[in-house]
């Protein structure tokens, strides 16, 4: 079973997409996704200029030997480009094996740890009332999970809400250059609890929810936020601060039992590796495209299951369905998986490019017994949605001062 071909996709159906298909001499063919937001080409130019000229001629099985050769055999390791060019061959590789055996990924993980994987819905709003809407619409939907966030009064724009009223994916579709926010932390402070305050008043205590701080906070602010959430009982708090020191986290988790989440943007076990073993987080986010697919997911998540570690894969409208499905099957082997962030499947652009059975029912997803990852790429669906530059945006202080996004 010879690795003969291996192609690169760009599409753009609102947002960018980079797939990767690998073909074998048998015919059997495998897909992955290898999307880095803002950064698409590069990832593109790796692939085709670097690696797939060495794994033509390899056999396709040895999922293992060409993870490795792929990570140990480069002198320059690690790193979001090269993690996700990595993952979507693996991706595409798990997909012929379980094609080839006639079986879903998850059976060759080790089959299923339960009946279907727990959802989180995103309720965004322009305010605390608009957010609280969406959310009981979420609930009346059958979610058991919940993230709220809502616009910061006062700031222009805030991450993860309905800029100009558009649709959540249709974010990031087109934008030439990096668009400029600005960001406040005591802004936001004014805002965050009254939401959770309200939050618990309408929606009861049954539901679960969930806030994404997406970084902007110090490590002390975090704590301090961690503590004021305290009383209405969050599923998580993600991305509080940043840790690429990761001791950061030491001092946030002395302060608050607010259960804390972090990992979306991270490329390896390394990444995650202090996090983990010192018990300073409760879930961990890492995607497969951007921490190098199934087989370094499965070793993350073994790991973290030491340490009552939870999987809560990112599943933010920037991973492909392809990222989504290879989720699934690990969500559905991960003795201790958590919960998977959920945005929904798109309008009908992107279920005709990326065709996949995947059931939602009350908060639930089920993976279809289809063999290797089941979810198809339609080049020529894809064809009429050519690539367009486009990037995540950029946020600053409002004393001008560059900030995390
Ligand atoms: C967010 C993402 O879903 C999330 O948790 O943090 O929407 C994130 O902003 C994007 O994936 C950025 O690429
Ligand atoms: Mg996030």
């Amino acid at each position: 079973m010879i690795i003969n071909n291996i192609e690169v996709f760009v599409c753009c159906p609102g947002r960018n997409f980079v797939t990767v298909k690998v073909t074998t001499s048998e015919g059997v063919y495998g897909v992955g996704d290898a999307t880095v937001n803002g950064r698409e080409q590069a990832v593109v130019a790796l692939l085709e200029e670097h690696v797939i000229p060495c794994l033509i001629g390899r056999n396709a099985h040895d999922i293992e030997d060409i993870w490795q050769y792929l990570y140990r055999g480069v002198y320059w390791r690690k790193g979001p480009i090269n993690m996700a060019a990595t993952a979507a061959i693996d991706m595409a590789l798990w997909d012929i094996k379980g094609k080839v055996a006639g079986l879903p990924v998850y059976q060759l993980l080790g089959g299923k740890s339960r009946k279907g994987v727990g959802l989180y819905a995103h309720a965004n709003g322009e305010d605390i009332e608009q957010t609280l809407d969406n959310a009981q619409k979420h609930a009346a939907a059958g979610f058991k999970a919940i993230r709220l966030q809502s616009a910061v009064p006062g700031l222009d724009v805030t991450y993860g809400v309905l800029g100009d009223k558009k649709d959540y994916f249709e974010m990031q579709g087109n934008r030439p250059l990096p668009p400029e926010e600005t960001w406040s932390t005591q802004k936001y402070f004014n805002m965050i609890v009254e939401l959770f305050d309200r939050a618990r008043s309408r929606l009861g205590n049954e539901i679960q929810l969930v806030h994404d701080v997406h970084s902007r906070l110090t490590p002390i602010e975090s704590a301090r936020l961690g503590k004021l959430l305290e009383p209405y009982n969050l599923m998580f708090l993600e991305d509080a601060s940043m840790a690429e020191n990761q001791d950061n986290y030491k001092l946030i988790r002395q302060h608050t039992t607010t259960p804390l989440a972090i990992g979306e943007t991270y490329n390896t076990i390394w990444d995650c590796k202090d996090l983990i073993q010192n018990q300073l987080i409760d879930y961990i986010r890492v995607a497969a495209t951007h921490a190098g697919g199934i087989t370094a997911l499965r070793r993350i998540t073994d790991f973290a299951a030491m340490f009552n570690v939870k999987l809560a894969p990112h599943g933010a409208p920037d991973l492909s369905p392809i990222c989504f499905a290879a989720h699934m099957h690990l969500n559905t082997w991960a003795p201790n998986f958590g919960v998977q962030e959920f945005v929904g499947f798109g309008d009908q652009d992107l279920p005709q490019i990326f065709p996949h059975n995947t059931e939602i029912v009350d908060g639930m997803a089920y993976i279809s017994d289809a063999p290797g990852l089941g979810v198809e790429f339609d080049e020529e669906a894809a064809k009429a949605f050519p690539y367009k530059r486009s990037y995540l945006p950029i946020s600053r202080l409002e004393d001008g001062t560059m900030w995390n996004w």
